[in-house]
């Protein structure tokens, strides 16, 4: 028997119904998803997928679902999508009694005992699902119910698997009249459309106090990363299929594999890529690798993604980060001297800061100057040693799983004057009267070198515009 599966992608808690196309929060795909389809669609079976951006409400889901007339329903879910998740498993419970419902995701992984409370859930996969979950609809395509509702994910071969699915999102998303021409939604100005997210691998070798060790339940302690020709292989078939014209790394640090960006630059250049991309890097490793930086931006490097986190040495220590104040404002150093842009990660609000250390870090987001301000208030999240810390000192305001978001109005912690935090924040972004001359005047001599002699005789009316048509 063949089975129908229907992903269901709930990650409306940031940004609402409706709303794809409005940043990367709802413009990305779910490589989990993506991967498992493609996983699920080499095995035989029938995969579509249903978004919750994309459309308007419960009752709009209702309908749809009903229309797929899924025998299996699979839902991912991070701690912020718990609310979404575990509506849209009753709705498909009451709309197919008999469908058989399975969830994964970080959150099934660092809290399965929280999972394990929500209602309807038949199955339960921990860990990675590439290779646990077809064998799952196999067992249910043979008629037989495995008698365990965890199942412990087995950990694939990353060069072995197919490629994430992009056309699962992009057909769905098109489906409800979202016109886009490119696989996922760009999201900066460095990086044109047609453009894509890739993963080079899994998990992360440092340790930070806000993220870890949740991530080591999902992944394992170790990174494994791809190979570089089965990743190129993947920009090769994105660039066949979709145009591709840019590309984001998704790997939480990519640049820990110095051996790994070394050969990849190589054989990038080598094979005759020259797509402009970002990644994720941390200031340690740009400081001490500034020729491994070099290399990736003659490759086509034009951005970095930064977690500076904060401007004092004693919060930084605090979180073990493993960087200092002075790594991070040398690292920005370094990127403006090779032109790369900087995203910059950093947070206020965590636990034991003081508002002189939230000062530093407005001082010091003055002095890095990035392209992009990316803050958040410290949220504590399921799964990290944080997270147990905030909980031992009974310091917690959230109330809802929606507050896991990254919501800058939203309180997170006890002990932290959240009105001056917003002012803080608010104050980080604003630039330093010179910087922001520098810049208006970058951008004007970008604009000035567009402007031809053939434009300007354009604009003054004594050359024809290019587009009016000859005389037959
Ligand atoms: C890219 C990314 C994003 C992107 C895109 C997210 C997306 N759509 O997937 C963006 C920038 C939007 C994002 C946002 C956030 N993210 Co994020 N993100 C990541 C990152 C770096 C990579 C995700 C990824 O693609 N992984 C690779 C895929 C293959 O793994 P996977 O999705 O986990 O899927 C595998 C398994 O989990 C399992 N699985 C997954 N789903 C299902 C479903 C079924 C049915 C089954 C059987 C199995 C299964 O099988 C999959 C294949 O092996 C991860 C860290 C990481 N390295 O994974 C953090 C991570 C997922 N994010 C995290 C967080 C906290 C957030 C935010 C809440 C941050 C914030 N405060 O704003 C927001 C939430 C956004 C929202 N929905 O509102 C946490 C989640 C922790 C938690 N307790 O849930 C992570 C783990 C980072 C961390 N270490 O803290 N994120
Ligand atoms: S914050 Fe980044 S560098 Fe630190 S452990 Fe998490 S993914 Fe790794």
């Amino acid at each position: 028997m063949s089975l129908k599966v229907t992903f269901i992608y709930p990650g409306i808690a940031g940004r609402g119904w409706n709303s794809l196309k409005q940043g990367m929060d709802a413009g990305w795909i779910s490589h989990g998803l993506a991967s498992l389809s493609a996983a699920a669609k080499a095995e035989g079976f029938e995969v579509n997928l249903i978004d919750l951006r994309a459309l308007s409400g419960w009752d709009h889901f209702r309908e749809v679902l009903a229309e797929r007339d899924p025998d299996v329903v699979g839902v991912t879910m991070m701690s912020v999508d718990y609310n979404p998740a575990r509506q849209a498993i009753a709705i498909a419970k009451e709309v197919k009694p008999n469908v058989v419902t399975v969830i994964g995701g970080p959150h099934v992984t660092i809290a399965l005992q929280d999972s394990l409370r929500i209602p309807h859930v038949d199955y339960l996969i921990t860990g990675e699902g590439e290779i646990t979950f077809p064998r799952l609809l196999h067992a249910l395509a043979r008629g037989e119910r495995p008698p365990y509702r965890v199942l412990r994910g087995e950990p694939p071969d990353l060069d072995a698997i197919p490629f994430s699915d992009r056309d699962l999102f992009l057909e769905e998303w098109k489906k409800w009249g979202y016109d886009l021409d490119s696989p996922e939604v760009p999201f900066v100005e460095e990086l044109p459309p047609p453009f894509a997210t890739i993963i080079a691998g899994r998990g992360c070798i440092y340790n930070c106090s806000f993220c870890k060790p949740g991530e080591d339940y999902l992944f394992g302690k170790r990174v494994r990363r791809r190979s570089v020709d089965n990743v190129l292989a993947e920009l090769r078939m994105l660039v066949d299929r979709y145009h591709l014209a840019s590309f984001m790394f998704h790997d939480d640090c990519l640049t820990e594999d110095r051996e790994w960006v070394i050969e990849f630059t190589e054989k990038y250049i080598a094979e005759g890529f020259n797509l402009p991309f970002f990644c994720q890097t941390r200031a340690d490793i740009v400081v001490r690798h500034e020729d491994m930086v070099e290399r990736m931006v003659r490759a086509g490097l034009r951005g970095y993604f930064i977690g500076f986190e904060s401007g004092s040495d004693r919060v930084l220590k605090f979180i073990r980060k493993g960087t200092t104040v002075a790594q991070n404002l040398e690292a920005a150093r370094i990127c403006k001297k090779y032109g790369i842009a900087i995203w910059a990660n950093y947070m206020m609000g965590l636990p034991t800061e003081t508002k002189e250390e939230v000062m530093a870090t407005v001082r010091m987001m003055k002095e890095i100057d990035p392209d992009y301000y990316s803050p958040a208030f410290f949220t504590p999240h399921p799964g990290t040693d944080l997270y147990d810390f905030v909980v031992e000192h009974d310091l917690s305001r959230i109330t809802d799983y929606d507050s896991y978001r990254r919501n800058p109005t939203e309180p997170k912690i006890r002990g932290q004057d959240y009105e001056f935090l917003k002012w803080a924040m608010a104050e980080s972004q604003r630039r330093k009267p010179i910087n922001a001359f520098r810049r208006w005047a970058r951008r004007q001599w970008k604009r000035l070198r567009r402007v031809t002699p053939a434009k300007v005789l354009r604009r003054l009316g004594l050359l024809r515009p290019r587009s009016a048509p000859t005389a037959a």
